[in-house]
This record gives structure tokens, sequence and C-alpha cells, in this order.
């Protein structure tokens, strides 16, 4: 049996309503709240913390604790060599990002196709000139290439299906049952005959040592001219010296980038600059839904720890995700 959790630390921007409600479930447990810069001190006697960020020394300074909820899905900078030595189980938030990321990257590829961000700098100018505008074209009949496809991935295949679209997917093992809405599924060793096939790329995948910069000169060289690509994985599995000078030579029709490498990027980053280019910072997930859903797992995975049961979401730190 395990031993039960008595103090739970909640580390993360969201309204204290979810942790109010937390608090009703579990009065059994000490639920407190902590600002990351205070996350060290508030983990040393905690049996359990729910964050985006726990540094590697709150981990080594933190004498009870068993579980980290990540309050996110990418958990790569979560899998430090402390973690791996340690018994404390490591879940993450991976379920939460479908509605709320495949309706953000279906709101930029309708931009890009509508010319939207040159139409509103129009707007701006009062300047009634939109017949002038070039390039504006139609999703439907055009494809659309899934780089991952776990909740991300699989919510923008069945949207971008209600477009007349094809959908395309690479992933680790092709094997896998083939996610409805995904027509066509490929081994990501041959993501560059993948990408040669899409009109549009969508990056969802996890960072690890295999996908690291995975979208590099070649890869943006293997994409279709004028191909849009979309980032809402992680930055780090893309080279943006790369990215950028295929949007300089217009290989890449247009980028939305709600992550990029570095994070935040530079302000004299010349991506900022680009008309082609829709940068929204790290905030595609961010709807109070997704807040529901996060706090819906934790309390989920609390009961199940009560339970000894097992929890939902346990990473695999092997394969990082
Ligand atoms: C995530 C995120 O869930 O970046 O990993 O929001």
């Amino acid at each position: 049996m395990r031993e039960p959790i008595r103090s739970l630390v909640v580390s993360l921007p969201a309204s204290d309503m979810w942790v109010e409600r937390l608090r009703s479930a579990f009065p059994n447990i000490e639920i407190t709240r902590a600002e990351p810069e205070n996350l060290a001190g508030a983990l040393e006697h905690a049996d359990a913390v729910v964050a985006w960020r726990v540094p590697e020394e709150a981990i080594q300074q933190a004498t009870q604790l068993k579980w980290i909820h990540r309050g996110a899905a990418g958990v790569e900078d979560l899998i430090t060599p402390t973690l791996r030595n340690s018994d404390i189980i490591l879940t993450n938030s991976s379920g939460v990002h479908a509605s709320n990321i495949s309706e953000h990257v279906m709101a930029c590829m309708l931009a890009f196709a509508r010319r939207l961000p040159k139409l509103y700098k129009l707007q701006q100018e009062h300047a009634w000139s939109g017949h002038r505008v070039v390039g504006v074209f139609e999703l439907t009949g055009q494809t659309v290439l899934l780089a991952g496809i776990g909740d991300i991935g699989q919510a923008v295949a069945t949207r971008a299906r209600a477009f007349g679209m094809s959908t395309m997917a690479v992933r680790r093992d092709p094997a896998l049952p083939r996610p409805e809405g995904v027509e066509t599924i490929m081994s990501i060793d041959r993501l560059h005959e993948a990408l040669g096939a899409a009109d549009h790329v969508v990056n969802s995948l996890p960072l690890t040592g295999a996908t690291t910069k995975i979208f590099d000169e070649a890869a943006f060289g293997a994409m279709r001219h004028g191909a849009c690509f979309y980032n809402v994985g992680r930055g780090r599995t893309v080279d943006t010296d790369a990215l950028f000078g295929a949007l300089e030579t217009g290989r890449l029709g247009g980028a939305a980038l709600d992550v990029t490498d570095p994070e935040p990027l530079p302000e004299d980053s010349p991506l900022w600059d680009m008309d082609n280019v829709i940068i929204t910072a790290h905030t595609a997930g961010r709807t109070p839904h997704m807040w529901e859903r996060v706090f819906k797992l934790v309390e989920q995975n609390l009961r199940r720890y009560e339970a000894d049961e097992q929890l939902i979401n346990v990473v695999d730190l092997e394969a990082g995700y």
C-alpha cells in the first residue's frame, strides 16, 4: 500500500477556484500554493506537487516527495538525473490540449489561407485595398501532415477533415492503430518524403534526443514550395536559423510559431517582423477549459493514488514523454 499523500503544493498560474475545489474534494490533504521562486522551500516537506516547472535543486531538497504532476504536456526539463534516480512518479497533462491547440492551429491555417495578417494591416491603415492582397487560397483539397499524433495531432486531423483536407501523419511506430481522422500514417524515418506531400505541416512532437532540431535545413528543403509550418510542440525541435532561411527564400509560405528556440524569442529576432509569420508566445493552450482539464486529471490521479491504482499519464522516462 502506498504512503498517503498528506500535503500537496500547487504552483500554477491558475485561478484560486481550482485550488479551492481540490481542497473541498480532498479535505484530508493540506493543499498550499507556491510561487515558482519559492517552490524549493515549499517542496521540502511536501508529498506531491502540481507545477509547470520543478527545478532539479527543488527535487534534491525535497525529503518526502512522491509524485510530481506537470500542469502541461511536455516534460523534457523534468527528466533529470535526480528524478531518474528517485522513486518519484512523474505524470503529465497530456490530453488537455486537444480542442484548445487544434483550434489555434486551424485559426492560423485559415489566417494564412485568407491572408488575414495582410488584410488586418490594411484595416489598421483604413485602406480599402484588400483586392491587392495576393495569394489567398482554400484549404479544401489541401493536405496536412501531422508530425506527432497525440491528442493535438488527432484533434487537428478531425478538424482538417471537416474542412475537406487530406490528412497524413508520421509517428515512431506506424503499425499502431490509426486514429480517426488520419488517413495515412508513415514512419517518422520517412519524414522528408512525407514533408514533400503536404501543404501544411503541424509539428506537435515532444522534445527528445531524436526530435531535437528534426526540422532542420534538409527538412525545410524537403517541403513543398510555399507550404505552411505550424509549431505547437517545442521550439527546440526546430533549427531556428533554418526556419528563418526557409521563410526568407519563400520555400515556406508561412510559419505559425507558438513555441520558439530560444524562448522567449529575443526582441531583435527577425522573425517578429516577417509578414508571413504569426507568433503567439506559447499561449495556444491557454484557455479556461484547459485548467478545468488539468485539475480534473489531478483529482483523478489523487483518487487513484489513494486507491493504490495506476496513475493516468505516467511519463515513460526513457521515451521522454
Ligand atoms: C505543454 C505546453 O503542455 O507547453 O507542454 O503547454
